[in-house]
């Protein structure tokens, strides 16, 4: 398939919907979101996804407690992950349950296909199992009856059962070839490096069932025994876009799979795995987000210090997360999440730099020209001066947001802001309006009509909500998410178009200290 009739295929995480929605989950979901509505301008077709992650002892733990069934359980829960996505304007195109029978079927198709080549077999696990983690631990890994990973350290069951095991060992030498071949296909580069240093030491097979009545799919062949969690909820990569059909080869290989740093090894080992087993293409890049932490310990379900998302989004509003959350830090960094940092990223950035450009700029527009943007006369130095800023955010943006180096695109996009500011100050478009300089006058109020049209198609990934306010309120009625990255271009407001002013763009978030 030629590659401009591939969609452009981005993945989040799929997650457990043993809780309501945490402050982590918004963070990877953001990042695809932001990367997806960035790739829709530069690709002619882009596909998102997300999900709920549903099978799994933790889950039927939590329906338990909740005196549901499994099945009650989740359907109620991942209603609150769905909320979460539209409160955050999470442009997904398909979302994901494990519990779909379009999944189950690919899953059982699956598992018996590698079953029949001889990459699954039957064997007895005998080691720890921690229920938080859904994760078979060796004897070796554990000490005092505690999950070995530092950010868990819950108490494991000892297990000692019959299950069906795929063969993970018989990939690594693959695997460990195409990592060193394929420079860039795990993000951060130290993430490549830790699977690297993995793969070189010893790979065991992985058992890959439960046996009894775990709440999953029964083994098709042997229902006894239900698919575990990993080949389970892997597969939602291919699952949802039709693995074995015609559709396939329009989505796959994902171009970017984004993940939190605890998920590193499965899609960097197993997922590769799986794929070599099942002799499809890998997929572009696995990308690992930084931890989003508190307080310095890491912001987690399990942990219980769980943050409540929608209850933040409900407070702050979806575009002050979201653009704290892009701004804050590199997206391979880890985030301490601060109310304070996101107050005052909210008020000096959005409210003060480029709210109150808009608003200025805005206004002038109203009170000089009746809010309709005049054709623009002679141009200065000082435009020009803009221009070749202007010329220079856009490469960088574009080169940035390719590589999802989020944090710096917005700084490079602030340049552009920041010169508007200073630009309405030496302009003075009062004193022009004083003094009758009309084509002067003109030329400032399009020229900054022209750049916040510019700056609302490339602020759009990050502030959505807030970004389409923006469209309208400057007279266009054609759809922003549509808008093309070759469109970005100056001199193209339609002069004679009706600007509009309303209530502030972006309302400060009054604080204790600052209210
Ligand atoms: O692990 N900061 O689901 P999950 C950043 N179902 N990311 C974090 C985080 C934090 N404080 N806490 C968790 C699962 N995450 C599986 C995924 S994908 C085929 C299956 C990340 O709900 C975590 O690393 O426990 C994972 O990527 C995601 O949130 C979902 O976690």
């Amino acid at each position: 398939m030629s590659k401009n009739t591939k969609s452009y295929f981005v993945t989040t995480p799929i997650y457990y919907p043993d809780e309501i929605p945490h402050l982590s989950a918004g963070y990877a979901t953001i990042m695809a979101d932001c990367c997806a509505r960035y790739r829709r301008m530069v690709e002619d077709s882009v596909h998102l996804i997300t999900g709920s992650d549903e099978h799994g002892q933790k889950v039927q733990e939590a329906a338990k407690s909740h005196r549901k069934t499994p099945q009650e359980f989740v359907d109620r829960m991942v209603r609150d992950f769905i909320t979460a996505w539209k409160k955050l304007q999470i442009s997904y195109d398909d979302f994901v349950r494990t519990t779909d029978d379009r999944h189950i079927q690919i899953v059982e198709n699956i598992f018996e296909k590698l079953l029949e080549k001889g990459d699954i077999y039957t064997g007895e696990f005998s080691g720890w199992y921690c229920i938080e983690c859904e994760t078979f631990w060796p004897e070796s890994m554990v000490e005092r009856k505690r999950c070995p990973r530092p950010e868990c350290r819950h108490s494991v069951k000892r297990v000692k059962e019959q299950g069906y095991f795929f063969r993970l060992s018989k990939y690594r030498n693959q695997i460990l070839d195409y990592l060193e071949k394929t420079p860039g296909f795990i993000k951060p580069e130290e993430c490549m490096k830790n699977t690297i240093d993995t793969l070189r030491g010893e790979l065991e097979d992985i058992c890959i069932t439960r046996k009894g009545p775990i709440w999953g799919i029964p083994v098709p062949s042997d229902p006894d025994f239900k698919i575990y969690v990993w080949l389970d909820a892997l597969l939602n990569y291919i699952a949802a876009v039709g693995y074995g059909s015609d559709e396939f080869e329009k989505y796959w290989p994902a171009d970017i799979h984004i993940i939190g740093r605890d998920m590193v090894n499965f899609h960097t080992i197993i997922w590769p795995a799986i794929c070599f087993a099942l002799e499809i293409p890998l997929p572009g890049t696995i990308f690992s987000q930084g931890w989003v932490i508190s307080g310095g310990k890491k912001i987690s379900r399990s942990l219980h210090g769980s943050t409540n998302l929608v209850e933040i989004v409900d407070e702050f509003g979806s575009d002050a997360l979201r653009y704290y959350f892009l701004r804050e830090v590199s997206p391979g960094d880890d985030l301490e999440f601060s109310i304070p940092r996101l107050t005052s990223r909210f008020n000096n950035q959005l409210a003060n730099d480029l709210g109150n450009l808009f608003r200025r700029s805005i206004s002038m527009t109203i009170k000089y020209c009746d809010g309709m943007v005049p054709e623009r006369g002679k141009l200065g130095s000082r435009e020009r001066n803009l221009a070749r800023v202007f010329k220079e955010v856009k490469k960088e943006y574009k080169k940035l947001m390719d590589k999802l180096e989020f944090r710096e695109a917005l700084i490079s996009l602030w340049d552009l802001v920041g010169e508007l500011n200073r630009y309405i100050d030496n302009k003075a478009p009062w004193d022009l309006y004083k003094k009758e300089d009309k084509e002067e006058l003109n030329t400032t109020l399009y020229t900054l009509m022209d750049y916040l049209r510019i700056i609302t198609v490339l602020v759009m990934p990050f502030v959505p909500r807030t970004a389409i306010k923006m469209w309208r309120r400057l007279g266009f009625r054609d759809i922003l998410r549509k808008k093309k990255f070759d469109s970005v271009n100056i001199g193209l407001f339609p002069a004679g178009q009706t600007v509009k002013m309303q209530s502030p763009l972006f309302p400060r978030i009054e604080t204790m200290e600052n209210g």
